[in-house]
Formats: C-alpha cells, sequence, structure tokens
C-alpha cells in the first residue's frame, strides 16, 4: 500500500493546527502508521531539504524547521502521495486554494505549515529518512471495507 511522509512544521504546531491536520487525513480515509512530535536537528533539516541547497531560502528554511518541535507522520491509502499534496494546497499560501490547509490557514510561503512527499519515490526517501522501520505500525481498519471496494 502506498505510504507518504507528512510534517506539521513549527508554525502548525505552534498554532495549534495538529488536531486540524491529522483530522483532514483521517476524514479523508487515509491511515496513520507513523506519528512522532520531535525537535529536528540541522543535519537532518539539511538532508530533509537537500534538493534546496542551492536555493536563497535555505538557510532561512533550516533555520525555520529547526525553531521549534514538528510533527512528523506517515499516512497510507490508495493514491495518499498526490492527494495528500491536494489537501496540503499550493505552496505559496496566497495561491493555495481555499479548503486546503494551506489555502485555509497560511499567507507566506516561508510559514506554510506544512509539508507532504512529492512524489511516491521521495516519499520513500523521506520516510526512511524520519523513521526507523519499527516505529511503522502495519495495521488493518476495520474501516476498509467502507472505504475500498
Ligand atoms: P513544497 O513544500 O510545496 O514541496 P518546495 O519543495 O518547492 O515546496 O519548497 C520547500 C519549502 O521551502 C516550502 O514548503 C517553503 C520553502 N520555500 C519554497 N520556496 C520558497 C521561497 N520562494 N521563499 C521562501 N521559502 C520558500
Ligand atoms: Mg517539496
Amino acid at each position: 500500500m502506498e505510504r507518504t511522509f507528512i510534517m506539521i512544521k513549527p508554525d502548525g504546531v505552534q498554532r495549534k493546527l495538529v488536531g486540524e491536520v491529522v483530522r483532514r487525513f483521517e476524514v479523508k480515509g487515509f491511515t496513520l502508521v507513523g506519528l512522532k512530535l520531535m525537535k529536528v536537528s540541522k543535519e537532518l533539516a539539511e538532508k530533509h531539504y537537500d534538493v534546496h541547497k542551492e536555493r536563497p531560502f535555505f538557510a532561512g528554511l533550516i533555520e525555520f524547521i529547526t525553531s521549534g518541535p514538528v510533527v512528523a507522520m506517515v499516512w497510507e491509502g490508495d493514491g495518499v502521495v498526490a492527494s495528500a499534496r491536494k489537501i496540503i494546497g499550493a505552496t505559496n499560501p496566497l495561491s493555495a486554494e481555499p479548503g486546503t490547509i494551506r489555502g485555509d490557514y497560511g499567507v507566506t510561503v516561508g510559514r506554510n505549515l506544512i509539508h507532504g512527499s512529492d512524489a511516491i519515490e521521495t516519499a520513500k526517501n523521506e520516510i526512511n529518512l524520519w523513521f526507523q522501520e519499527e516505529e511503522l505500525v502495519n495495521w488493518q481498519p476495520t474501516l476498509t471495507p467502507w472505504l475500498y471496494e
């Protein structure tokens, strides 16, 4: 089953949006298989955002992500990688549609509340980077036959 890596950034935690974010993924029909609250080391932040290391916003991004606790999660379900990106909305919250997390709660790209893997391959790498195998729980929700035919 497909999995994606989702992280509620320090602004989302400070703004008390943890429950709201988890709720949106739960009610959509996805399954939570990993969850932890953690302070992010500079090393982990730099690895996670390695593709952006040459960008002018990189230093600020690393400073922001390491500035307070984040909630790291793994969600599972058919098409979860692309669907999560839709639930999250466009990178710039002012361009994100209302009804998306960034569209409903954000106003600036440097405080866009949440990260979601951008492709299935990226998701695999990010899950391996953020979670040990034993931190992930394989389980079968009893709702499955009501979500999948
Ligand atoms: P996304 O998080 O939607 O995958 P991304 O991978 O292009 O977006 O960028 C990663 C993060 O970097 C993004 O969530 C916020 C920050 N960022 C991107 N573009 C930025 C910019 N122009 N100015 C400041 N921060 C930016
Ligand atoms: Mg990205």
